[in-house]
């Protein structure tokens, strides 16, 4: 005889409940984006004089990408792409901004962080702004300090305003700088030197690290090393560079913690491997590349530490990360830190050309990497996609739509994204100091009055007078010039461009 066993519809809920924890329909969306990190940096990317165990281990788990962009060649119009959905290069005054600027993002149109509000998610942004702050360039740091990133979408900010190497070196929660002193009120000037702190120029030998020559890098000193721009006061509010990456890991961390049972995206911008490169005593000398590489094994030991948290509290496999980074790779970007001289044959951009501040393709191919394990099957894909199209193909994911208007060049890629399609975007638009557009495998770089090679740098910038033309399904390199072989693809390219603009 069968007998019947009587289940309380509790015990039953508990089952349930346990048995779908992991598999809510929202999944926490993690975005970690790296600054200055190039396409062959990473062990996975195929560097062999240096090892990113962590990151390799999150490509392994997931999608890796080797034709993935950021759209612009630097850190603010890459951010500004992100956020918004759109090109930044229709826009005036999305260049790399000083530590002053104010808001440019709108509040009013809706944002890579809105979208996932809207959708019900807690959304946090910690790490590098880039953004700019406040209504005006002339602001009070000793108040509350907005519009920001809380009113562009962002439940929770802890942030630093600009790069690691502009003033002011503080870091800001929500609204206000943490730890200033009122009686020690923070005063910053991009145009004139302000206060009584030393400056690199008048006093190199207070400096850690040496500025490099015509760089600029020096004025006011904090922490031993001249920065961008002058600053007074805030001296208990200052960042120590070699705390800031352990400070960010924290504040994400508690924000994972807190908010682990709710869906929630966090936007994690790490300062690593931009300048002055300053990495935890741990980290020093580690890679046997001096100050640059040991900042990438910062930055992967980081990312570690998020996937373990994920772990332990067991939300690992209803949590999406897409690691990438702003731009292409640079060595020499200000300070004599012996990213070049100990660079012991590293390949930071891989095999392509140009890096930082580049229209080639070394300036916006950068690694690209999304993780959702049990659900995205792990594989390598040469779709191209870019930073710009995660708002479109998450607003399908999460089921939140874009109001019309809103994100205009943000293309919906979700199934590349989630390896489920090879096919990602056929046309994509490069940005820096001039523009370039990609069509099947081809690569049209607009002429451009300035220099071949930026010899600060020393990276080719990709500007030529000259219409350059490039298929990079068999030059990846960008080594021959094709233009004048095909001028019927140049011209269609050309035209391309000229209709992307106007669009
Ligand atoms: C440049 C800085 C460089 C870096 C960059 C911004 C000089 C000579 N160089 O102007 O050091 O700060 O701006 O980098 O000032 S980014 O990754 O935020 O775009
Ligand atoms: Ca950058």
């Amino acid at each position: 005889m069968i007998k019947a066993y009587k289940i309380s519809p509790l015990f039953l809920l508990l089952i349930l409940s346990t048995c779908f924890a992991q598999k809510n329909t929202k999944p926490n969306v993690i975005y970690i984006y790296a600054d200055d990190l190039g396409y062959g940096d990473l062990s996975c990317y195929g560097a062999t004089k240096i090892q990113t165990p962590n990151l390799d281990k999150l490509a392994a788990s997931g999608v890796r990408f080797t034709n993935g962009h950021a759209t612009s060649a630097t850190c603010t119009p890459s951010r500004y792409a992100l956020m918004t959905g759109r090109y930044p290069w229709r826009k005036k005054g999305t260049g790399i901004l000083p530590g002053d600027a104010a808001l440019i993002i709108p509040t009013d149109r809706t944002t890579l962080p809105n979208l996932f509000k809207k959708a019900g998610y807690k959304t946090a942004i910690v790490g590098k702004w880039h953004l700019g702050l406040g209504e005006q360039v002339e602001k009070n740091w000793n108040a509350e300090i907005k519009p920001g990133p809380n009113e562009v979408g962002f439940d929770y900010s802890f942030i630093f305003p600009a790069t690691a190497d502009r003033v002011p070196t503080v870091f800001l929660e929500n609204h206000k700088v943490v730890a200033l002193d009122t009686n020690d009120p923070i005063t910053v000037d991009y145009n004139k030197k302000v206060g009584t702190d030393p400056t690199g120029k008048d006093h190199p030998e207070l400096l850690k690290l040496q500025s490099s020559p015509n760089q600029g890098h020096n004025q006011t000193i904090v922490n031993g090393i001249g920065r961008i721009g002058y600053m007074s006061g805030g001296k208990m509010a200052r960042w120590v560079d070699e705390e800031l990456s352990t400070t960010f890991l924290a504040k994400a961390q508690q924000f994972i913690g807190v908010n682990q049972k709710k869906p929630f995206f966090l936007y994690f911008a790490l300062t690593e491997p931009h300048v002055p490169r300053m990495p935890a005593t741990m980290f020093r000398g580690k890679s046997g590349l001096g100050l640059r590489g040991d900042a990438i094994l910062q930055l992967d030991w980081t990312v570690g530490e998020i996937m373990k948290q994920l772990k332990t509290l067991n939300i690992d496999k209803n949590t999406v990360i897409v690691f990438s980074s702003d731009n292409g790779p640079v060595l020499d970007d200000g300070y004599q830190d012996e990213a070049v001289t100990r660079l012991n044959g590293h390949t930071p951009a891989g095999q392509f050309r140009g890096g930082k501040y580049s229209a080639l393709e070394g300036g916006t191919r950068v690694p690209f990497i999304l993780s959702w394990p049990g659900t995205v099957k792990p594989q390598v894909s040469g779709a191209m996609v870019s930073q710009m199209d995660l708002l479109a193909s998450f607003s399908k994911l999460i089921n939140q739509p874009i109001p019309n208007g809103d994100a205009p060049d943000s293309e919906n890629l979700l199934d590349a994204f989630l390896g489920k399609s090879p096919k990602g975007r056929s046309i994509f638009v490069e940005h820096a100091g001039t523009l370039a557009v990609i069509k099947d495998g081809w690569k049209y770089i607009s002429p451009a009055k300035g220099a071949a090679y930026d010899e600060l740098v020393a990276i080719e910038t990709g500007n030529s007078p000259e219409p350059q033309l490039y298929n990079l399904n068999e030059d990846k390199s960008e080594k021959h010039n094709l233009a004048a072989q095909h001028p019927e693809v140049v011209n269609e390219l050309k035209d391309l461009l000229m209709k992307i603009k106007q669009k």
